[in-house]
């Protein structure tokens, strides 16, 4: 049973241009014109894209006490229902706990994803373990990006010789390390003195991460993983202090990216600051929304290319849940939900305001995620071959989100009342129809898990190769072991 999708236009991270698509088996068969297939989609009137890829998901997640309330079951429906095709979760290993139990765990919760999923592996301690685990994650089970948490002291942070010693393997594995970069300790001693001082409520959480720690930590990050002979991926960017420091190792010719969310690009500090406490706790995350200027350097950021990818780091509470941080901010589950809404909030955002392009669009919900995520061009582009994870975008459809009637399963939505124009007519994941004009067709347990090769031969930072008159031997990639 082969499916067409007619009369749209196609749209990539490079290239504009009206062409009817094939489909069979789950994949793009042909790209052309006046294509026939067993059953029609019509795009008229719409563009044709890659399907979104969120590289940052936390479902089903323990987390401070608690586990996040939207699971692989409705995070990805509620992705689908927003055009994105595939979301990359991170397992998250308990203190002491292999890398690959922690997988087990994992592998059971994603069962009932309805699209294509991957993980990231969390480095959450360190021992020999962990060393030993990470050669497996990497070249038996598929996954080649380890996140670690410089914040959350006492809990999932690591210190910096963790990190060196973390890095250093990620590079010999050809894995790509990831931080959160905010400066933990810094952030435990500010709470306690806000605590101390009175302020319990959810805008000490804000005063607590100021945009110092994230600037500091990220430098910090970047510049350890340079020793490593690592690249770097720096997850939730959330302002200006962290954007310099990775532009300037950009420009310095490091391969270091920045994540963006569509929270902090389209939600500001003032959200803390009002007076329903719980609209306030509900907005809780780390890091904090930022002022405006803020918010200009990341779009600016996504539109000179300093910045990579847009993301949600989507980790949904309750309202609930949200409350047993009354009276003490630090209890607050830190997280928000953004799945549904990461495409329709960019699209008006960033390309109806004339921020980004159309086809900066699909780099950065899309294309780039696949690229440095190494899953292109199974994923994140339409090409013969390319998995029909795909989305028919109608820029006309207009909504404003609200709770009532999503599909994520708490019960507000940080964006309620924002106005959005761009919305799927269909997303389709490999090949099969899952939204139709709102209407849900998902299949629980759809999804498949994506494994992702190591990027051996990229894998060297800047010094590394200047550094050529102590060359280290490198067995597993094309690089010469001595000199270039
Ligand atoms: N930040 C959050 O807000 N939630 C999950 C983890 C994180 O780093
Ligand atoms: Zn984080
Ligand atoms: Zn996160
Ligand atoms: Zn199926």
């Amino acid at each position: 049973m082969s499916t067409v999708i007619k009369n749209g236009t196609i749209v990539t991270a490079d290239l504009t241009y009206k062409s009817d698509v094939l489909i069979e088996g789950g994949k793009i068969v042909q790209i052309g014109e006046n294509l026939k297939g067993d059953k029609e989609l019509d795009a008229t009137g719409c563009y044709v894209m890659p399907g979104g890829i969120d590289p940052h998901t936390h479902l089903e997640m323990p987390f401070m006490g608690t586990y996040s309330s939207d699971d692989f079951e409705s995070g990805t429906r509620a992705g689908l229902a927003g055009g994105t095709t595939m979301v990359v979760d991170f397992a998250l290993p308990n203190q002491g706990e292999s890398l690959l139990d922690a997988l087990k765990r994992w592998d059971n919760k994603s069962t009932r994803a309805n699209c294509d999923y991957s993980f990231h592996m969390a480095v959450t301690w360190w021992g020999e373990q962990v060393w030993d685990d990470m050669d497996e994650v990497v070249n038996k089970r598929g996954i080649n990006t380890f996140k670690h948490f410089l914040a959350y002291k006492g809990a999932l942070m690591v210190n910096d010789d963790e990190l060196f010693h973390s890095f250093t393997r990620c590079a010999d594995l050809g894995a790509t390390p990831m931080v959160h970069a905010e400066n933990g300790d810094v952030v435990a001693e500010l709470s306690a003195r806000l605590l101390a001082d009175g302020n319990n409520g959810p805008e000490a959480h804000a005063y607590s991460r100021p945009p110092q720690v994230e600037g500091e930590a990220t430098n910090r990050a970047i510049m350890i993983a340079d020793m490593a002979g690592a690249p770097l991926y720096v997850v939730h960017t959330s302002c200006e202090d962290s954007h310099e420091a990775i532009r300037r190792a950009r420009m310095q010719g490091k391969r270091v990216w920045g994540e963006p969310l569509i929270q902090h690009l389209t939600l500001d500090e003032s959200e803390y600051f009002n007076k329903d406490w719980d609209h306030a706790a509900r907005r809780v995350m780390s890091p904090p929304f930022r002022n405006k200027q803020h918010q200009d350097s990341l779009w600016a950021g996504l539109s000179s290319g300093s910045l990579s990818v847009v993301a949600t780091d989507h980790c949904a509470f309750t309202t609930e849940q949200k409350r047993s941080g009354v009276g003490d901010f630090t209890k607050i589950p830190n997280g928000t939900g953004g799945l549904e809404d990461r495409m329709p909030m960019l699209w008006t955002h960033g390309v109806n305001t004339g921020r980004i392009t159309m086809n900066e669009f699909v780099a950065v919900t899309s294309t780039n995620v696949a690229k440095i995520m190494n899953c292109y061009p199974q994923k994140g582009a339409v090409l013969v071959g390319a998995d029909a994870d795909l989305v028919v975008w109608d820029p006309e459809k207009e909504k404003t989100i609200a709770a009532e009637g999503q599909q994520s399963s708490i019960d507000y939505n940080v964006f309620e009342g924002k106005h959005v124009k761009g919305l799927p007519r269909f997303t389709l994941t490999r090949g099969q129809v899952a939204v139709h004009d709102g209407e849900i067709r998902c299949e629980e347990g759809h999804g498949k898990f994506v494994a992702r090769e190591p990027n051996a031969t990229v894998n060297r930072a800047l010094t590394q190769w200047k550094d050529l008159t102590q060359p280290r031997p490198v067995e597993r990639s094309g690089i010469p072991a001595t000199g270039v």
